[in-house]
């Protein structure tokens, strides 16, 4: 049965995969893709659906009710898949306003306007990290979803703060809701500030490569379209009120990432350059993703090396998309961060 989804946050990198897997998998399926286009939404990136009869794009903040509500007025969605928010820690340690502004203030503007409107489901694209960090010498532990929410930074407090109002609306109001919690993503249109694409596209360039203390953190990496096949599984399938944890089990240390883009760019790794420390930085995160996978049947479908190889090959492929974003203003934030 055909469907109209709002994706929030779709100029965006997971948003913007997701645009294109559900217009792949679903002819019949009609998006409405609403993006504020901050420095991290790029029109460029939508440009292979700017045709499809099925999409729309709409410029508006998720803050700005009066274009939210005109929104559903003129679109009457059935479902809202809510990835827009600001998403860089780093960004968030240096100035927290936004995120509360966008990610919490946004996520509730928007469940106001399904509360108006009524819509099937609203679900809210989250993150590992609501649930703090784990210990190194721990490697038996996991963030389930019965772990306490216990953040670091300001925007993991803005998500988790976000994810409780969620909640809150589902018990409440009885909105029909649902919180995927995702560990780090990994991927083409990924954008240059975050640790992946900014080691291949400095490597790129033999520029330094700049590893945050020693190097010894370790993210628990997912490949985009994974994470996508996860969402299109709960939105569908998923029981209302409930949170499900996304993850493939591959912690990786950040040193040995960025050893592995150098390998394969056969790039020396005498360009790695330790430098200070991120404040508060998370020492390892890895997700227990036997929910969704007993109830949903879930499974990443994509290995670590394929996934790493195919996304440095697109940033071979599509030096232009990531070579005018490091042009721009990004450069004076580089200049200030590193
Ligand atoms: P991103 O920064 O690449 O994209 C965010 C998008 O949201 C951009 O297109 C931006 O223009 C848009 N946006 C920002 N503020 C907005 C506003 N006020 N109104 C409308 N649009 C706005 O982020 P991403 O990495 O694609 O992350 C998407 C979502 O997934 C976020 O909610 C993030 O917290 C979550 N998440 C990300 C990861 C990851 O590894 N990247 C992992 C787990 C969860
Ligand atoms: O230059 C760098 N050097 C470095 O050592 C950068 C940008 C990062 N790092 C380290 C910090 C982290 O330990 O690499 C690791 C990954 O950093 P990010 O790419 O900034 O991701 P992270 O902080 O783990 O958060 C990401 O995953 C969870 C996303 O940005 C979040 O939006 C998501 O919720």
């Amino acid at each position: 049965m055909s469907k109209t989804i709002i994706v929030t946050g779709g100029a965006g990198f997971i948003g913007s995969n997701f645009i294109f897997y559900i217009l792949k998998k679903y002819a019949d399926y009609r998006i409405i893709c609403l993006d504020k286009l901050t420095y991290a939404g790029n029109l460029s990136t939508l440009k292979p659906v700017m045709d499809n009869p099925n999409f729309r794009f709409v410029k508006a903040d998720i803050c700005d009710r009066e274009a939210v509500y005109q929104l559903f007025e003129e679109e009457h969605p059935d479902i809202i898949v809510n990835f827009a928010a600001e998403s860089h820690v780093d960004r968030s340690i240096e100035d927290p306003g936004i995120f509360l502004q966008t990610n919490i203030m946004g996520t509730a503007t928007l469940m106001d306007a399904c509360r108006a409107f009524g819509i099937e489901r609203y679900h809210q694209v989250s993150t590992d990290e609501v649930y703090g960090d784990l210990p190194l010498d721990r490697p038996d532990l996991f963030f389930t979803e019965e772990t306490p929410i216990h953040t670091s930074s300001p925007y993991s407090s803005s998500k988790a703060a976000a994810d409780l109002l969620v909640l809150a609306y589902y018990r409440t109001y009885g909105l029909p809701v649902s919180i995927s919690r995702c560990s780090n993503n990994y991927g083409p249109y990924h954008f240059p500030e975050k640790l992946i694409p900014l080691m291949i596209a400095n490597a790129l360039n033999d520029k330094p490569l700049p590893v945050y203390g020693e190097g010894l953190n370790v993210r628990d990496w997912l490949y985009v379209e994974d994470h996508c096949s996860a969402i299109d599984l709960i939105i569908h399938k998923g029981r209302v009120g409930e949170v499900y944890n996304v993850g493939g089990h591959n912690e990786m240390k950040n040193i040995d990432i960025v050893k592995i883009i150098c390998k394969a760019l056969d790039k020396p790794e005498s360009l790695i350059t330790y430098v200070t420390d991120r404040k508060g930085h998370d020492m390892r995160y890895a997700i227990d993703p036997e929910k969704i996978h007993n109830e949903l049947g879930w499974l990443p479908e994509t290995k670590f090396e394929d996934g790493i190889k195919k996304t440095i090959d697109w940033y071979l492929n599509n030096r232009e998309w990531w070579e005018e974003i490091i042009s721009g203003d990004y450069q004076n934030y580089y200049e200030e961060m590193y």
